[in-house]
């Protein structure tokens, strides 16, 4: 089918899906400036390696390298904003209550800046943190030093971003909701990911299982092509304004 053709066809879907659950990946963020983590050039791991930040051992090892670079994304976010495609979705949630879960890998809030306020956010939010280790009754919060993740002046416990590194599970309400709505959507739109983390990914699979049609939003490939029935190899803030706004 030409491209014409695949976009009408994902617009009708939408027109006609009674439930429609949204998986959103770093692609989702790209056009308003935050970094994706993997494509080969402006990806956060081009720079970075992930086994040396994204996980707690990291952390305990190295806490100063670690809070210091989500500190630097957490300041990048204030410079951006919500882009045309999260508004889209925001608005499409907003003129058709209860037909749309939106489920993100994202942990920019980007999507709940935009008004989607009931996200289903898997991986967690870059603006918040929580305590390392379960806090004690000592455990209060020291003014931030620079380049010092904050800790507890009398045990040391230390303050962490509150994202799910690697080797961590998701917070079991949000994965709890993001399954049913995998399970019991009629049509998934996977937007702007990779799909090669879990359990994230597998909610792709568990629709496609399940029935519903999954289409995939993506400029390139993904581990995801396989359960798509249409693939529209387009930047998410251009593609999903004309297929949302005139449902
Ligand atoms: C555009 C675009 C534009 C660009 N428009 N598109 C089953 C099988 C194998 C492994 C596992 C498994 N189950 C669990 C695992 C282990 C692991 C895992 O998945 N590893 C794989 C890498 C192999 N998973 C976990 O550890 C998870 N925990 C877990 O499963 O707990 C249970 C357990 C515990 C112990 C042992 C075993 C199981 C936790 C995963 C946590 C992921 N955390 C991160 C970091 C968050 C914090 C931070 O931000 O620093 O989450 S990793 C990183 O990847 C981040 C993302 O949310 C996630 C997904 O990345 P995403 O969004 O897909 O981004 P990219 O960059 O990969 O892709 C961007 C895409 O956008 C590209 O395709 C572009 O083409 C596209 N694009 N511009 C549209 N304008």
């Amino acid at each position: 089918m030409a491209d014409e053709a695949l976009r009408s066809q994902v617009r009708q879907w939408i027109a006609e899906a009674p439930r429609i659950a949204v998986l959103t990946g770093a692609g989702m963020s790209a056009e308003s400036g935050v970094p994706t983590f993997r494509d080969a050039l402006t990806g956060l791991w081009a720079r970075f390696n992930p086994e040396e930040l994204a996980t707690e051992t990291a952390f305990r090892a190295h806490p100063q390298r670690v809070w210091a670079w989500y500190a630097h994304r957490r300041a990048a976010l204030v410079q951006v904003a919500p882009n045309a495609g999260h508004l889209a979705l925001a608005g499409f949630a907003l003129r058709h209550p209860g037909r749309l879960t939106l489920i993100t890998q994202n942990v920019d809030d980007l999507h709940q800046r935009a008004g989607l306020v009931d996200t289903i956010a898997l991986h967690g939010s870059l603006l918040d943190d929580r305590w390392l280790d379960p806090p004690r009754t000592c455990c209060h919060i020291e003014p931030i030093q620079d380049g010092e993740p904050p800790s507890c002046p009398v045990c040391g416990n230390l303050r962490r971003p509150s994202v799910v590194w690697f080797g961590e599970s998701l917070p079991s309400a949000a994965l709890a909701a993001a399954e049913a709505a995998a399970h019991d959507c009629d049509l998934m739109l996977v937007v702007g990911t990779s799909g090669v983390v879990y359990p994230a990914a597998g909610l792709a699979f568990t629709a496609h299982q399940h029935g519903a049609r999954v289409a995939i939003i993506n400029p390139e490939p993904s581990d995801l092509d396989p359960v798509a029935d249409v693939c529209l190899r387009e930047l998410a803030a251009q593609s999903l304004p004309p297929l949302l706004e005139t449902s």
